[in-house]
C-alpha cells in the first residue's frame, strides 16, 4: 500500500514537469474579432488596415520604403511532411519605421492570407495588417512598422494553413525572437535554444529529488 502511494506520488510529480514542458507561442496571435474598421473588400479579396501615411509613435519619419511580391500557392509548398502550401518568401527584413508595401498572389484554388500580427492597437486594429486574396486574384496594402526592433509572425489564418507550410517571419531591425517552424527558415520546436544547455536535465533531477525527499517524508516511515 505504502509503494502504492508513492509510486503514485512520482507519476503525478512527472506529469506536473511534462506539463511544465509544453511551450504556447501565439502571444502575438490576437484574437481577430468583429472589427471592420479599416478593411477594404472587392472581387479580388480583402485588405485590412492599410497605412500609408500615419507615423507610429516612436518614428519621426520613414526611414525606407520597401516593397515585396509574395506568391501563395501548393507550388511553393517545401518538401517536409505536412506541408502542402506555401509562400514564395518565408522571412522580411526590414529597417524600424519602414514603409511596407506588399503584394500577395495567390496562385491557389483556394483562398489564402498574409496577416501580420503585433502591431500596435492604437495604429492597427487588433494589431493586425491583414491581406486576402481569392483563388487567382492579387491584392496589395502598406503599413508602417514601429521603431522597436521586433519579430512578428505572419501567416494564413484559414484552418490548418499555418500548420501545412504559410507561416513566416517578418523583421524588423534585429528582431526580438524566432519563431519556431517557419518553414525552411527555423526549426519544428526550438525550446532548448531559449535555454541553457542541461537546464532540463537540472530540473529534473531538482525534481526527482524533491519527489524522493517528498514521498519519504510523507510515508516512508513505520
Ligand atoms: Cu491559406
Amino acid at each position: 500500500m505504502k509503494v502504492c502511494f508513492q509510486i503514485a506520488i512520482w507519476i503525478l510529480v512527472a506529469l506536473g514537469c511534462a506539463a511544465n514542458i509544453s511551450y504556447a507561442q501565439h502571444e502575438e496571435h490576437q484574437q481577430h474579432g468583429t472589427s471592420h474598421q479599416g478593411m477594404q473588400f472587392d472581387s479580388q479579396g480583402m485588405v485590412m488596415n492599410s497605412n500609408h501615411d500615419e507615423l507610429p509613435q516612436n518614428c519621426s519619419e520613414i526611414s525606407e520604403d520597401v516593397a515585396f511580391t509574395v506568391r501563395a500557392g501548393t507550388e511553393y509548398a517545401v518538401t517536409e511532411a505536412g506541408r502542402v502550401f506555401g509562400f514564395s518568401q518565408y522571412e522580411f527584413r526590414v529597417k524600424p519605421c519602414a514603409r511596407v508595401a506588399v503584394t500577395f498572389v495567390n496562385e491557389d484554388q483556394v483562398r489564402h492570407q498574409w496577416m501580420l500580427h503585433g502591431l500596435p492597437r492604437y495604429l492597427y486594429a487588433q494589431g493586425m495588417f491583414h491581406l486576402e486574396a481569392n483563388a487567382g486574384e492579387t491584392v496589395s496594402g502598406t503599413f508602417i512598422v514601429p521603431a522597436d526592433d521586433a519579430t512578428y509572425l505572419v501567416h494564413c489564418d484559414i484552418t490548418q494553413h499555418m500548420e501545412k507550410g504559410m507561416k513566416a517571419q517578418f523583421i524588423v531591425g534585429t528582431g526580438s525572437a524566432e519563431l519556431w517552424s517557419v518553414p525552411s527558415i527555423t526549426e519544428d520546436f526550438n525550446i532548448e535554444k531559449r535555454m541553457p544547455y542541461g537546464t532540463y536535465m537540472f530540473v529534473g533531477l531538482i525534481a526527482i529529488i524533491s519527489a524522493a525527499l517528498f514521498s519519504h517524508m510523507l510515508v516512508g516511515k513505520d
